[in-house]
């Protein structure tokens, strides 16, 4: 039986610096969401990569002294090896400037121009280079400092050229009956509001060429035109899946789930599913817009120079110390802000604490006094059953929220169970038991091991190379989500390896030494 597809993609970065935290946190959740589905036993692929052309990059490269083609090859490598330092498990890594990108965009635009959305006329409009994006004049303001903004507080310069005009004012009707009729096609709850008071504010036709510089994706039938980068950037999603060819099997992965910053939801529930209804082609199933990232509540990005490098942080912290930060301090869909404290305190309390230290504890004890090899179980107490249950229940909460791109309460679901099983041996006492009642004390080691079991396979998606760590110490090779339940339970008797800490506590250097 074939299995369920479901493809997911981030937001292509522009590669005019290198990556900076708020890349990582959108690759990071966008695997996290990627493993949970695989582990529940979808067949998925995952999309990652950059986007190269655009005036920002030229002006970059132009700054450098550089081409831009030098500029995009240089930091799409970097980007490349944050996506392996993080450990996403995307399946392809696309970049703007390849070749079969080029024959999707051109398919796309002749597809829109066949339904006749496309024609030639000329633009005058604001134009922020930053945000890549025209801006209609009552959108913007000038400020005090004598320059015109845009809506996400970026200037705008003056264009006016020849330029292709994409229909887009025909879509209006039918952006909002899809809003309507698929409410879930946007969220959070807030974005959709967003979009959806924007587009019935009136749609104007999009500029989507320009003739003043020739990085981007030549316009089929006329080189003195390169797409306007928006357009070539969207179609991304859909060159990955080998478009125009639709009869490629990857084509059976088609719609997607975006996941994308809230700053360019408009792009993707706006301007891309109508590109897409004019070309024909069904449109996505969902685009989350999450929060954006600050340090210490301060805004951060490129422009502003003021970038955490994703490298550090993860060299500093450890890589499963800051997907776990991200993803349960930070609510999907919510702005979020880091500190160093505030990831000092939350991997040392959930995971030292309470995850390493339950395992710890659990499995040293199980090493010294059960031979090595998984206690026996006796019948189960109801406090027994109780903790086994809620372990099984929090992977119908996490699957829940999951659907919904709900990971900080499918996290909190699955940790509620960790806190709970760090009560329950507490009042257990197996230390005492040991003298008292052995028996019963090999009941409770199993009992929390086998919860651990549970908690471990649930975990990987989040925080997938300790989760592997943790359950190797448990000897368990079938981890997907089907095993969770008590028919896969551990088996007293079978042989463990010898404990190791999973979570290192992160001390303060002032007080090592
Ligand atoms: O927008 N916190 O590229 P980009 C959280 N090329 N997320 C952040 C962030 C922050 N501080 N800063 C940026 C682009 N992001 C386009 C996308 S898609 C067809 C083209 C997110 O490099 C941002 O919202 O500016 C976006 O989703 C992604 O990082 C890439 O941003």
């Amino acid at each position: 039986m074939s299995r369920e597809k479901f493809y997911i993609t981030t937001a292509i970065s522009y590669p005019n610096g290198k990556p900076h935290i708020g890349h990582a946190y959108e690759l990071i959740a966008t695997d996290a969401l990627a493993r949970f589905q695989r582990h529940d036993g979808k067949d998925v692929f995952f999309l990652t990569g950059t986007d190269e052309h655009g005036i920002k990059m030229l002006q970059t490269a132009n700054r450098e002294g550089i081409s831009a083609r030098e500029l995009a090859d240089r930091n799409s490598y970097e980007f490349k090896k944050m996506a392996t330092l993080l450990n996403a498990s995307n399946d392809d890594f696309i970049r703007t400037t390849e070749e079969r990108h080029y024959a999707a965009s051109q398919a796309i635009w002749k597809a829109m121009a066949d339904r006749g959305d496309i024609y030639k006329s000329s633009y005058a409009g604001w134009y922020s280079v930053r945000d890549e994006a025209y801006y209609g004049e009552e959108e913007t303001e000038v400020r005090p400092d004598n320059i015109r903004y845009g809506p996400q507080g970026t200037p705008v310069e003056w264009v006016e050229e020849e330029s292709y005009f994409f229909r887009l004012s025909a879509y209006q009707d039918k952006l909002l009956a899809l809003y309507d009729n698929q409410p879930d096609f946007i969220g959070p709850n807030e974005r959709r509001n967003e979009v959806a008071s924007f587009v019935r504010s009136g749609l104007k036709d999009l500029s989507i060429s320009r003739t003043t510089f020739d990085w981007g994706v030549p316009v089929p039938g006329d080189d003195k035109h390169v797409m306007y980068v928006w357009v070539d950037a969207l179609t991304n999603y859909i060159t990955a899946l080998g478009y125009p060819d639709t009869s490629a099997e990857k084509w059976a992965y088609w719609p997607a789930v975006h996941i994308i910053g809230k700053d360019i939801v408009r792009f993707h529930a706006v301007y891309w599913p109508a590109f897409l209804m004019s070309a024909g082609i069904e449109l996505p199933k969902r685009v989350f817009g999450h929060g954006f990232l600050f340090n210490r509540g301060e805004k951060m990005s490129k422009s502003l120079g003021n970038v955490v490098d994703p490298f550090t942080m993860v060299e500093h912290y450890g890589l499963d110390q800051v997907r776990y930060f991200l993803l349960r301090e930070v609510p999907f869909g919510q702005d979020g802000s880091y500190s160093h404290e505030a990831i000092v305190n939350r991997t040392n309390a959930d995971l030292a604490n309470d995850l390493g230290n339950l395992a710890q504890r659990s499995l040293s004890m199980i090493a010294k006094n059960c031979n090595g090899v998984v206690p026996q179980r006796g019948e189960l107490a109801d406090a027994d059953k109780a903790i086994l249950d809620q372990a099984t229940a929090a992977l119908a909460t996490a699957r829940k929220a999951m659907a919904e791109q709900g990971i900080h309460h499918a996290l909190a679901a699955i940790f509620a169970v960790v806190a709970e099983a760090n009560r329950y041996f507490a009042a257990q006492e197996p230390w005492a038991l040991k003298k008292t009642d052995p028996a019963r004390m090999e009941t409770v080691l199993w009992t929390t091991a086998e919860v651990i079991r549970r908690v471990g396979i649930m975990c990987q998606p989040f925080i997938p190379g300790s989760a592997s760590k943790l359950l190797d110490l448990l000897a368990v090779t079938e981890r997907d989500f089907v095993h969770v339940d008590a028919a896969h339970a551990l088996v007293s008797g079978a042989p463990l390896p010898a404990p190791q800490p999973v979570f290192p506590r992160y001390v303060e250097q002032a007080a090592e030494s």
